[in-house]
């Protein structure tokens, strides 16, 4: 094989990973009542319907719009834009209710059955994994302050370069992919790299949007986690870091004081050290 065979990281190739991913997770039929639906998508096309009429949409408008969402599906970022776009509102309806930890969007790059590991841990990674070494601690806990020894979580990020493993070429399968059980105490103690910020695709229609729109295409650094224990609510989440670039304008409008990390120069030397705790809800 030449370097010239090397597969690309594309919008193609991520969101082709993406919508085969989802494929897999959902069923989307039976999933509600067809008074529901009649109600929900009868409000969406009217409100289509209102901005048409109010910005006097042109037939070449519409031909874009038309051509834009053959293109979306093409490129198989349907999961993106949507978890950039919408997911964040459907994350605040779902969670209102919670007392505990804040949780924000899934997003469209979470895989299930990482590999389970120790409550004090590495995430895989490769040799020399490029980026700046980062410790994560911090305990699993009730809104009662009781620990939960019985908790799991899954954490994924992207690497140094801004890429998640099993949706862009060359990178170990697991890479930076986790799932941790927790010890006696709720606690963990995971090493691993600072992500960088995530760019969604240039060369794929939702970057094109955002290049039509004068929008940025950035999200800020971050970890992904999935905290489960038996008898309590899962909590989706993601954890971000404090000075780091785009957190007051993440496209995907998942940034939330709560979620902020401040990392401290590691005891060792080696990088940084952040400390979280997770607070569940009971079922
Ligand atoms: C991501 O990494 C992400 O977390 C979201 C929500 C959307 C696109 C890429
Ligand atoms: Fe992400």
């Amino acid at each position: 094989m030449t370097e010239l065979t090397v597969a690309q990281p594309t919008a193609a190739n991520s969101g082709a990973s993406a919508t085969a991913r989802f494929q897999q997770k959902t069923r989307v039929d039976a999933l509600t009542t067809t008074e529901r639906v009649d109600t929900l998508v009868s409000e969406l096309i009217t409100a289509a319907h209102d901005i048409v009429v109010r910005h006097h949409l042109t037939y070449p408008e519409y031909d874009a719009l038309k051509a834009w969402l053959v293109q979306v599906g093409a490129d198989g970022e349907w999961p993106l834009f949507l978890d950039v776009f919408l997911e964040h509102v459907v994350e605040q309806v779902a969670n209102a209710d919670r007392q505990g930890s804040k949780g924000t969007i899934e997003g469209p790059y979470y895989v299930p059955g990482a590999p389970a590991l120790p409550a004090q841990t590495t995430l895989p990674m490769r040799e020399n994994e490029p980026g700046t070494p980062l410790r994560f601690t911090g305990r699993v806990r009730t809104v009662d302050g009781e620990p939960i020894a019985s908790a799991t979580i899954d954490i994924w990020h992207a690497d140094d370069a801004g890429y998640y493993s099993q949706f862009a070429p060359g990178i170990p399968e697991w890479n930076l992919r986790g799932s941790v059980h927790v010890d006696d105490e709720g606690r963990f103690d995971i090493t691993t790299i600072e992500p960088a910020p995530y760019q969604i695709p240039t060369d794929g229609a939702t970057g094109k949007l955002l290049a039509a729109a004068g929008w940025p295409a950035w999200r800020p650094a971050h970890f992904h986690v999935k905290v489960s224990a038996p008898g309590y609510r899962l909590i989706t989440s993601q954890l971000y870091f404090d000075g780091g670039e785009h957190l007051g304008s993440d496209i995907a409008s998942a940034v939330k004081p709560e979620l902020i990390l401040h990392p401290k120069p590691a005891a060792d030397g080696k990088g940084h050290h952040v400390s979280y705790d997770f607070v569940l809800d009971a079922d």
